[in-house]
């Protein structure tokens, strides 16, 4: 039994068990469905909540839970992310075995890319074999939450299990696009089906289903056994979720760890930002009253890169008006003359100028927005330069024409949109 008041005792315990494991951050899939926020980088390196980028929150998810030795296995279009983990992420010197260190797909076994998450983990074993850990912990580069992984390893350990993997309810209509699970009284996944078509509700409340947060706790034999056997598998598709997670249900040892308040700083907020739709709503609702996700929590910091600039600045326009935000987020090196900002998120170094509102939306870097704007729930993409007198977000015809509109009627702009070609040769 894992006890949820942490005592000196429980505490030297877990601080044992996660200096004695080695985490796998998965960043190497595209993130589709994300449409043009992830044309030039992987959904990992997306910029969320004004100054962060999605990693940050699995990264700094590991240093707040003491695990301090990290790989990130990167694959397509990684380099905004290699950058950042490079600038941001490389102050654990080494000098006590503490690392963060990027993992490309370099055909160290066989010729091919990863293939699958399970053979993107089998193609470093050697790697971490030299690391030698008793536990593996596998995130997924590309989810919001904060969680305290030294709970679920040692739930791992207190339950004598080979695989662990974390879990959460979601409402069953979004539940095919994940792993949904049942369990027995002792927190033993009794069934798995990856990505159904009908989802198995939980017993206890037939409108949600318990769902895969695609994190798992392995022990490092088991996890090397299991990854040779299914590479020497033609029939498999090495992937976590289609082929490793069934066979452990199945012939050996599988827990379930539910995220939840109580072994989570915050109560149960977990968000695959995986459409425009679901990376507006998560980063507006940072501007919301009473957010669902606490940034300001000094006990769980998000740690990122940040260049260093000037504080965001308020001015009046030459007219006398005003600049101003309410309902805000504004970051470092922002320059408001003479606009209305409501209910949005400014990431660095954004421009706006004179006579122009920008209402519940998601700015992402060094963009500068002209005079006489109107900008209604749009997603405006890094360096994207919109030209004076130009309205967005009024009428759907002319937005889907010009952009790209989400079903929820979220319109993205990247500078391609607007002709400008940040990536010409
Ligand atoms: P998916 O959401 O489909 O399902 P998947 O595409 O397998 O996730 O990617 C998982 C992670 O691995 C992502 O962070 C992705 O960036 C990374 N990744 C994908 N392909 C990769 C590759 N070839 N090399 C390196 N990294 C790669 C999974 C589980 C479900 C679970 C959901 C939760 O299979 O059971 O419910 O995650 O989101
Ligand atoms: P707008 O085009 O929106 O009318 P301006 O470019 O005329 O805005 O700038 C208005 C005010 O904003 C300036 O008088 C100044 O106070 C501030 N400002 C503009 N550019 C800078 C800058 N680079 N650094 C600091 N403050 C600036």
């Amino acid at each position: 039994h894992i006890d949820d008041s942490m005592g000196p005792q429980m505490e030297r315990n877990i601080s044992k068990l996660t200096s004695n494991t080695v985490a796998l951050v998965l960043a190497g899939g595209r993130g589709t469905r994300l449409k043009q926020l992830t044309d030039w980088r992987a959904k990992p390196a997306v910029p969320f909540g004004g100054k962060f980028r999605i990693i940050d929150f699995p990264m700094s998810n590991c240093i707040n839970s003491g695990i301090r030795r990290i790989s990130v296995i990167t694959q397509y279009k990684s380099h905004s992310l290699q950058r950042h983990l490079q600038r941001g992420w490389s102050f654990m010197s080494g000098q006590f075995g503490e690392f963060v260190e990027v993992l490309p797909a370099q055909q160290r076994m066989g010729e091919g890319w990863y293939s699958g998450t399970a053979d993107a983990v089998y193609q470093n074993l050697d790697i971490i074999r030299y690391y030698d850990p008793k536990y593996v912990i596998i995130l997924a580069g590309d989810h919001i939450y904060k969680m305290d992984y030294g709970k679920m390893i040692a739930a791992h350990v207190a339950k004598g299990a080979d695989i662990t993997v974390g879990c959460i309810p979601v409402p069953i209509a979004d539940a095919r696009a994940f792993g949904v699970m049942a369990i027995d009284g002792n927190s033993r996944i009794v069934e798995f089906a990856e990505k159904p078509k009908n989802p198995k509700p939980m017993p206890a409340d037939e409108s949600q289903a318990l769902a895969s947060m695609g994190i798992y706790v392995f022990s490092a034999s088991y996890l090397r056994d299991r990854l040779v056997a299914d590479a020497a598998n033609g029939d498999s598709s090495h992937d976590f979720g289609h082929d490793i997670i069934p066979h452990a249900i199945a012939n050996d040892n599988a827990f379930a760890f539910p995220f939840m308040a109580g072994n989570t700083s915050v109560s149960g907020y977990w968000r695959d930002v995986g459409t425009i739709d679901a990376y507006w709503e998560a980063n507006i609702n940072l501007a919301d009253i009473a957010p669902d996700l606490n940034l300001y929590d000094k006990n769980w910091p998000i740690w990122t890169y940040q260049e260093q600039l000037p504080p965001a600045k308020f001015a009046f326009d030459d007219d006398d008006r005003r600049g101003h935000a309410i309902d805000s987020l504004i970051s470092g090196g922002c320059l408001i003359t003479g606009a209305t900002i409501r209910h949005s998120v400014l990431f660095s170094s954004v421009r706006v100028h004179s006579h122009t509102l920008v209402e519940d939306s998601v700015v992402l870097p060094d963009v500068e927005i002209g005079h006489n704007c109107r900008i209604k729930r749009c997603v405006i993409d890094k360096g994207s330069v919109v030209p004076d007198g130009m309205i967005i977000g009024e009428d759907p015809v002319e937005d889907a024409r010009r952009f790209h509109l989400s079903e929820g009627g979220i319109v993205l702009v990247t500078p391609e949109m607007l002709g400008q070609s940040l990536h010409e040769l």
